[in-house]
């Protein structure tokens, strides 16, 4: 029985780029679904109030974010590398570009594009969910500058891939690929009609390229059963290279933790560890029993608990 469990839904972009992470490493999986929007009562037991999609799980460790959930692929299987030679440092610069600017040029056309299309529920909640930000009426009104400010940044990937190479780092794909892959994967699923890239060859035959890699060998798992595996296991001792914690904070301290972005709901529980790249704290839900949530640094707010 594979141990990876990821929380996810079909249409969620952030997942296909974990699914495709999946798939290039060649691994098995268990998939649960999620609803895609609030509220998410099998979920929240496990992450303690993070809600984003998606969220992966390996026994009575919760990980949230995607380029937390990375990490911990490479450091299981390091083998098929998102960081091969030195790429890690720009290949993360270019995934946090692409993750915040890019990734909202794609849900700026999509959602405008489909606006009579989306429902109720999901409006409101995408709205309550980015404080605002993800406006799908001003999507509508504002579709031209939205739809440029899309091409001019599908350009640069178009740009990327000029000399011929096939990934956007050289030979071989990297974190950089995967995390502009999702953007894409969006416009291209959900409003194919617009032929956003069809004047950019290389980012096409890039983007089949990636699409190919599939997901790997997933297995349904019941939102039930993944709580029950959380509960039957013990949090895995936490050994993080280079301790760093703010001035003021101390391992066994009342913290919380939450996103600088969007989806802010903050996460309660004591400080289990902290480095420059990751946090990790201990929280317990009757549902699972004992967990450790982990977290990346970088835009993430560490704060003391109230
Ligand atoms: N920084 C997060 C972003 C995740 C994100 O924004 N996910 C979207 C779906 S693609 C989301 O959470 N939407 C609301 C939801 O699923 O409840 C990551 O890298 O995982």
């Amino acid at each position: 029985m594979p141990d990876l469990i990821l929380h996810n839904y079909p249409n969620s972009p952030f997942a296909e780029k974990v699914r495709l992470i999946l798939g290039y490493k060649g691994l098995d999986w268990h998939s649960v679904q999620i609803p895609r929007v609030m509220p998410k009562p099998d979920l929240m037991p496990l992450t303690g109030g993070y809600r984003k999609t998606p969220v992966m799980q390996i026994g009575a460790d919760v990980f949230c974010d995607s380029s937390c959930i990375v990490r911990e692929l490479e450091r299981r299987h390091p083998d098929t590398t998102l960081f091969p030679a030195d790429s890690h440092g720009i290949a993360t610069m270019i995934g946090a570009w692409a993750d915040r600017t890019f990734f909202f040029d794609a849900v700026g056309v999509v959602f405008g594009t489909l606006a009579s299309m989306v429902p109720n529920d999901l409006r409101e909640d995408r709205m309550r969910f980015s404080g605002g930000m993800i406006d799908i009426d001003r999507y509508q009104r504002e579709q031209t500058q939205l739809r440029s400010q899309l091409r001019a940044h599908l350009f640069w990937v178009e740009r990327a891939l000029e000399d011929g190479r096939r990934y956007v780092l050289g030979t071989t794909p990297t974190w950089a690929d995967f995390c502009l892959y999702h953007p894409v994967w969006m416009v291209q699923r959900r409003v194919p009609e617009l032929g956003a890239a069809n004047d950019m060859p290389r980012t096409l035959a890039w983007f089949e390229r990636m699409t190919a890699f599939g997901h790997g060998r997933p297995v349904e798992l019941d939102a039930k059963e993944a709580l029950s595996i959380a509960q039957a296991a013990a949090p895995a001792a936490i050994k993080l290279g280079h301790p760093e914690l703010p001035e003021g904070f101390s391992v066994g301290a009342a913290v919380t933790v939450a996103a600088d972005d969007y989806g802010k709901d903050p996460v309660a529980g004591t400080l289990v560890a902290a480095n420059a790249q990751h946090i990790v704290i201990r929280r317990s839900d009757p549902a699972v029993g004992e967990v450790n949530v982990h977290f990346p640094r970088a835009g993430f707010v560490l704060s003391k608990a109230a």
